[in-house]
């Protein structure tokens, strides 16, 4: 698959035919070239809003039977084309297919569920404290919003963000990430197949100037943002200024305990997927691996080995277990920070090397660092790539004070075969979300995601939890 495809934005359900003058790269080959691009400016965002804008009322007052069929056949259609779809996402992205199919079937997954949500949005009545008079609170539609996605899930995050606000009848502007315009287009080309009506969902493709615009735009409601904790705290504060609702979704630094009680295969297993898997890009990936003293040397020594036969390679050749990181930068960043960890004392225990493979892409050595301390800069500093570290500890207690000592708090996990232990840990782990022998990255769709302290803001996405960011609550009193 070498074609390269040449994107136009989506605005008021047309393909503008504009001049593109930026180019995505295969990662795994910077030969290929994936897609050529379109760079958005203020007319286009302006453009995209006011469709968005014009459609609202239709769509918002149309019968939730309309929004949820569409978003079924929506989700029909990514499942049908997972392996054309995953194919591209790998392609663009640089995740293994197996990753990229995955990621693929799961954003189906959220669509068909969103489609079941369309239908379950309710309210409560209420007796007022004064005779007479009644009380109902129902949820309303929103208006536009702006949607800013990242692109470690190309498809996925765009569908878990835009889903939900179809679904209670809002209207989209999305920007996806510069490093991953094609796999969001084809989920637009889907939902405009699936029967989206002009104007409710648009796409607006360009750079980070394009996502400050939609978050400044005076008529966009709400901004739901994932990415990185320093671009988040401006979107943040664009939206705030202009009282728009918010939602941000930003990095972790997350911890995964082993205790002397674990299984420790099951601990290396946890570590192997959690650290590495997706190439470590994932902000729910495990970086910090916090090891109590008698299990350690073990744990250590058996996860290097595992971490040092990791296959390295193209993402879509079948081989490969760790695809490479997204983009140069993303390459450097990983090797910067096995320099500084190596430079505080840090001991490289796999990996750690430069690699150079056949074909020309931004590969990163899955590479693991023991001997490293908490307040290492690679202990506090998100890294977003196959690197992670070992802490050593004496106990529990040691461990969770470690764990929760970062101004992150997205994921957090323990693994352990004591009751005790497990339950302590789901009560005063510092995150939003803990795992007890599972790895601290791959989610569930249908449940709420999202963390605490600097990891995420405002209200929590996915599942039942979405209706709270994608609907605002009327109260309506009533005598008679
Ligand atoms: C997962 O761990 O399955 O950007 C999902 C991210 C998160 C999603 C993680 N918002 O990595």
């Amino acid at each position: 698959m070498t074609e390269t495809l040449n994107l136009n934005h989506l605005i008021n359900g047309e393909r503008l035919n504009v001049a593109r003058s930026g180019e995505r790269l295969n990662p795994s080959d910077t030969n290929d070239r994936v897609a050529t691009m379109p760079d958005a400016g203020q007319a286009e965002v302006d453009a995209a809003v006011a469709a968005a804008r014009a459609a609202f009322p239709a769509w918002s007052e149309a019968s939730p039977e309309a929004r949820s069929d569409m978003l079924d056949r929506a989700g029909t259609l990514v499942m049908e084309r997972r392996e054309t779809l995953g194919r591209l996402l790998s392609r663009e992205e640089g995740k293994t297919l197996a990753e990229g199919i995955g990621e693929t079937v799961r954003a189906g997954r959220i669509l068909k569920y969103f489609a079941g949500e369309a239908l379950r949005v309710h309210g409560q009545n209420l007796s007022s404290v004064r005779p007479g008079v009644e009380i109902q609170t129902y949820r309303q539609a929103v208006g536009v919003y702006g949607l800013i996605t990242p692109w470690n899930f190309p498809i996925a995050i765009p569908a878990w963000k835009a889903a939900p606000a179809l679904a209670f009848g809002n209207t989209v502007v999305m920007k996806p990430a510069g490093l991953t315009p094609a796999t969001a287009s084809a989920l637009a080309d889907i939902l405009v197949e699936a029967g989206v009506p002009k104007g409710v969902f648009n796409l607006v493709i360009g750079r980070g100037s394009v996502g400050q615009a939609i978050v400044d735009h005076r008529d966009v409601d709400a901004i739901s943002f994932t990415g990185s904790q320093g671009v988040g705290a401006g979107v943040a504060l664009g939206a705030i200024k202009r009282q728009a609702r918010v939602q941000l979704e930003m990095g972790g630094k997350n911890p995964l305990i082993i205790l002397d009680d674990a299984d420790l295969d099951r601990a290396v297993m946890v570590a192997l997927d959690g650290s590495y898997y997706a190439t470590g890009q994932r902000c729910t990936a495990s970086s910090r691996l916090i090891v109590t003293d008698a299990v350690h040397d073990k744990f250590v020594a058996a996860l290097a080995d595992k971490v040092a036969s990791l296959r390295v390679g193209a993402a879509l050749d079948a081989t490969t277990q760790v695809g490479p990181a997204v983009s140069e930068d993303q390459m450097e960043t990983s090797y910067k920070y096995i320099d500084i960890a190596r430079e505080g004392g840090g001991r490289v225990v796999a990996g750690g090397d430069r690699l150079s493979l056949a074909t020309p892409g931004w590969y990163v050595q899955p590479t693991l660092i023991a001997d490293t301390d908490p307040s290492m800069r690679i202990n506090t500093e998100e890294v977003f790539g196959p690197v992670a570290s070992t802490i050593r500890v004496k106990d529990y207690e040691e461990a969770l004070s470690v764990a929760n000592s970062t101004e992150f708090g997205l994921a957090a996990g323990i693994v352990t075969t004591s009751l005790k232990h497990a339950r302590d840990f789901q009560r005063r782990a510092k995150a939003g979300m803990t795992m007890v022998n599972l790895p601290t990255a791959g989610v569930d769709y249908h449940v709420p995601f999202g963390g605490t302290k600097r990891s995420s803001y405002g209200a929590r996405e996915q599942g039942f939890a979405a209706v709270e960011f994608f609907t605002q609550t009327k109260t309506s009193y009533s005598w008679s």
